[in-house]
């Protein structure tokens, strides 16, 4: 691909985007004029606004009405092959993508995809609210298994004394191990700089947290303008009220591209064994070397996990933790597996009785769409 217009490379393009995008038109027949790259702004149900090299425009998005495959539904992040033939314009593929996060839904069934194609999530904690580990530890757990690297950003240091922040920050360190963790406030400026670093030149961060942490107020902080609404918390127990809405692509002048996100209330899994498994990589090192290799670390002798508990080296309540994302995640797991042999005997029974109508009757199978190509 010829060099990229300054318009995608302030929505986060980067040389692999060029490669996929190749790659892509290709296989739609080469035909450059018909076909644009773009990149998701803000994703809708039916349409998207997708940043392209011309600016910003709306696109249609057309989900299957069978079985909606989140690989194909576009999210705020995708980059996206736009087939400018349509007015207004088609998404026709979304490229595939090099992270996806994605959280379980309220009750943990289905899979919610919260932005694609980042290279940086931002874990986002207000320093004016109880401080809850498990919380960070599953949201580090999404961003780790999304494939991008997590960043810990602890906000409102200007509103609680210093104490509380060098507790907060020795408390979580060692929750987020490995993972860099950034105290800012945006009243002062502090730590704007060092959050500003992590995007720097091309990549994209996607901020997560509840309402009220201050995603928003730390996006304008980056900007340098007010360009995302921010709402005051409740007076009490400093709860956000879900200011933001949809999941908004902010380019920074000078390289780096941000998402910001509307609050989340949980954190749920999802399918995310090996993000639980980086953020207690140290834990999953002990279990190694447990006397049986099948140790489920409840009671069996010669358990390495058990023995540092023990010895105070690990906290128990981190343990447990540990061990209660291991089951809600195998669970998980026989339920997806339970769903999956259902629908397969579904789509069986439903091929026998298509394969019985045809006997009858004499019509094309196959239906069709209504649209070009
Ligand atoms: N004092 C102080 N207040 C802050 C800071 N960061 C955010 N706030 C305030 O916290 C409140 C919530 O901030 P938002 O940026 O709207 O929070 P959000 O995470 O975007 O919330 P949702 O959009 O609802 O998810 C606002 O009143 C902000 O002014 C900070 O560093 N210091
Ligand atoms: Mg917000
Ligand atoms: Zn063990």
């Amino acid at each position: 691909m010829a060099d990229p217009s300054p318009a995608l490379v302030a929505a986060g393009w980067q040389p692999r985007v060029g490669a996929l995008f190749a790659t892509a038109v290709a296989a739609h027949g080469g035909d450059v004029d018909r076909f644009v790259l773009g990149r998701v702004a803000q994703s809708g149900v039916t349409h998207a606004v997708v940043a392209t090299a011309d600016g910003w425009c709306t696109a249609t998005a057309e989900i299957s009405e069978d079985a909606p495959d989140i690989e194909l539904v576009p999210t705020t992040g995708d980059w996206v092959v736009l087939d400018a033939s349509y007015e207004p314009p088609l998404i026709a593929e979304v490229l595939p993508r090099w992270s996806t996060l994605t959280r379980g839904d309220a009750l943990g069934r289905a899979e919610q995809v919260l932005a694609a194609d980042v290279d940086v999530v931002l874990v986002v904690l207000g320093l004016d609210r109880p401080r809850k580990a498990g919380r960070v530890e599953r949201a580090l757990a999404l961003a780790w298994d999304s494939g991008a690297t997590p960043v810990l950003v602890l906000t409102k240091a200007d509103l609680v004394d210093p104490a509380v922040v060098e507790a907060a920050v020795t408390d979580l360190g060692a929750v987020a191990r490995g993972v860099e963790v950034i105290t800012t406030s945006a009243r002062s400026g502090a730590g704007v700089a060092e959050v500003r670093a992590t995007l720097l030149p091309d990549r994209t961060a996607v901020l997560i947290g509840e309402s009220g942490s201050g995603k928003s107020t730390l996006v304008n902080a980056l900007v340098g303008d007010e360009v995302q609404s921010t709402g005051a918390v409740r007076e009490g127990d400093a709860k956000g009220r879900h200011t933001t809405t949809t999941r908004d692509l902010v380019p920074l002048s000078g390289g780096g591209v941000l998402i910001d996100t509307p609050g989340i209330r949980s954190v749920a899994l999802w399918d995310a064994s090996d993000g639980v498994a980086r953020v207690f990589d140290d834990l999953e090192a002990l279990a190694d070397r447990c006397r049986f290799p099948n140790c489920e670390h409840r009671t069996e002798p010669g358990c390495a996990v058990l023995a540092a508990v023990a010895d105070g080296s690990v906290a128990l309540e981190r343990m447990e933790r540990w061990l209660l994302y291991i089951d809600e995640l195998d669970e998980q797991d026989a339920r997806r597996l339970v769903r999956a042999r259902a629908a397969e005997t579904k789509a069986a029974g439903r091929a026998a009785a298509k394969a019985a109508r045809s006997l009858y009757e004499d019509r094309p199978s196959g239906r069709q769409k209504g649209r070009r190509r």
